[in-house]
């Protein structure tokens, strides 16, 4: 057994039974309630899932194991000469729920380094796709061809106990996290780069051996990928790759399976396509106004004239969160620190800022959006954009890869923890409003 596994056995196992005991006695204890409006807005505001690797306030923002953001950028393991932390102490963190010391995350670093080999069937799947698909897809049928390696599935099939099922669900999701950089590095290659692709360097750490296989050589890329990577592994179990993820995992589908549904839902322009939309907004904009830098009422103006044509100004806004993401900020402090403090101003990077200054208000002014801040998405396009990662339609996959940490971490603790088939019901309107009809009566 790998030590990382031999850990989280010796942790999970004593906890799953406490709480097995904690629901026998407190089955009945009410939680959260569902109102009319609650059911016909997305569920938004009622708790009626178990995640283990993160919470989210709508004011406090994310918390990974109790951390924000910002204490975890300065508690994590860095690379030797690094700043960032490195992707695979905040997966430790998730799984464990302890801080990871300098050889834990070393550990976690050779662990994938040793299960990164994708079959080459995998490969031969994605050259068969146009390449007009769009990279989102191919990252989805990459993982799908890949299921092909599944322990899990393969060892349902022969028959094997309950209480093993999370020994193969951590096999698959540790080499599906292992595997990912590379898949996705061979999309934006095959795709952008006319199909000359680099072989991995094991001696890198996860994300800057991503941010190699991309073609991409300077400090400050892998950097900011660790950033990247760190950022976007999770955002509590209710968004919509989370869940889904979770959702097709309750079936008992196997972790390959699960993970690629997740995808699909992250390949919305609500929720992870908005990076691309960001950018590809911002471009148009600065198109329309003719070049350059534009003023701080010509962004103004041009919000509104997005929010006339019906359209959502991409980045703004979120289901949960009532403040400015601390995603954000923490892009934006990268931006502060490594880019703009050494003289190297940048025009879109400078956009975002106005467009940070200038929308909230505007968007206030609806008396509609919840959330006039901006999230995550809001800035990451620009600071690939600064670094010549210039391909917008490719964002997502990014994001894509780092949400496995989080979702698959989660995957694992629900089998652990035996979380059942995932089943709420549902009703029609016409019963809904005839109960409805009863509570008033009622009252
Ligand atoms: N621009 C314009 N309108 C917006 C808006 C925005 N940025 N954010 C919300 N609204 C609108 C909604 O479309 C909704 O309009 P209708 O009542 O006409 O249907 C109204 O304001 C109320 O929405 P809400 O309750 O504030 O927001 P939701 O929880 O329904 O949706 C989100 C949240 C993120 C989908 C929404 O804010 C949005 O569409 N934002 C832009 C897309 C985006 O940035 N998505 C990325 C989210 C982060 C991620 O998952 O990666």
């Amino acid at each position: 057994m790998d030590t990382l596994k031999e850990k989280f056995a010796a942790k999970a196992m004593p906890f799953a039974k406490e709480v097995k005991a904690f629901v026998k006695e407190n089955g009945e204890k009410v939680i959260s309630q569902v109102s009319v409006s609650a059911l016909y807005s997305g569920m938004k505001g009622v708790t009626g899932l178990i995640t283990e690797t993160s919470k989210l306030d709508p004011n406090d923002g994310i918390r990974f194991r109790g951390y924000s953001i910002p204490e975890l950028r300065e508690k994590l393991p860095k690379a030797p000469n690094g700043t960032e932390p490195l992707p695979e102490g905040i997966f430790y963190l998730m799984l464990l729920g302890e801080l990871p010391s300098v050889e834990d995350v070393h550990n976690v670093s050779n662990n994938w380094a040793r299960r990164s080999n994708v079959p080459k069937h995998v490969f031969d799947t994605l050259d068969e796709l146009p390449v007009s698909t769009h990279p989102m897809t191919m990252f989805s049928i990459g993982v799908m061809a890949m299921q092909t390696e599944s322990l899990f599935a393969s060892a349902y099939h022969k028959g094997i106990s309950k209480k093993d099922y999370w020994d193969y669900v951590y096999e698959d999701s540790m080499n599906l996290i292992a595997r990912l950089p590379r898949i996705a590095a061979y999309i934006y290659r095959k795709k952008y780069k006319n199909n000359v692709h680099i072989e991995p360097d094991p001696k890198l750490d996860w994300a800057a051996n991503f941010a190699h296989m991309l073609g991409y050589e300077e400090f400050d890329v892998k950097r900011l990928m660790r950033l990247y990577m760190t950022i976007h592994v999770d955002h509590e179990g209710g968004n919509v790759s989370a869940h889904t993820t979770h959702l097709v995992g309750s079936a008992l589908s196997d972790p390959y399976l699960a993970f690629s549904a997740g995808m699909n839902g992250l390949a919305g322009p609500l929720h992870g396509l908005a990076n691309q939309e960001v950018i590809a907004w911002i471009l148009e904009l600065r198109r329309e106004l003719g070049g350059g830098l534009p003023s701080k009422e010509e962004i103004a103006e041009y919000i509104k004239k997005t929010l006339e044509e019906g359209k959502v100004v991409p980045g703004y806004g979120h289901a949960v969160l009532r403040k400015t993401d601390p995603r954000f900020s923490a892009q934006q402090d990268f931006y502060q620190r490594y880019i703009k403090s050494s003289g190297k101003k940048d025009d879109i990077c400078e956009i975002v800022q106005m467009v940070y200054e200038v929308a909230p208000p505007i968007l206030e002014s609806t008396g509609k959006i919840k959330n006039p801040w901006p999230n995550v998405d809001a800035h990451s396009g620009a600071l690939l954009m600064h670094f010549g990662i210039t391909e917008f339609d490719f964002y997502t996959v990014l994001f894509g890869v780092s949400r496995a940490l989080g979702v698959l971490a989660s995957l694992v603790w629900d089998r652990v923890l035996a979380l059942p088939i995932e089943r709420p019901g549902s009703t029609t309107i016409k019963l809904l409003m005839e109960k409805a009809k009863k509570i008033e009566t009622k009252a």
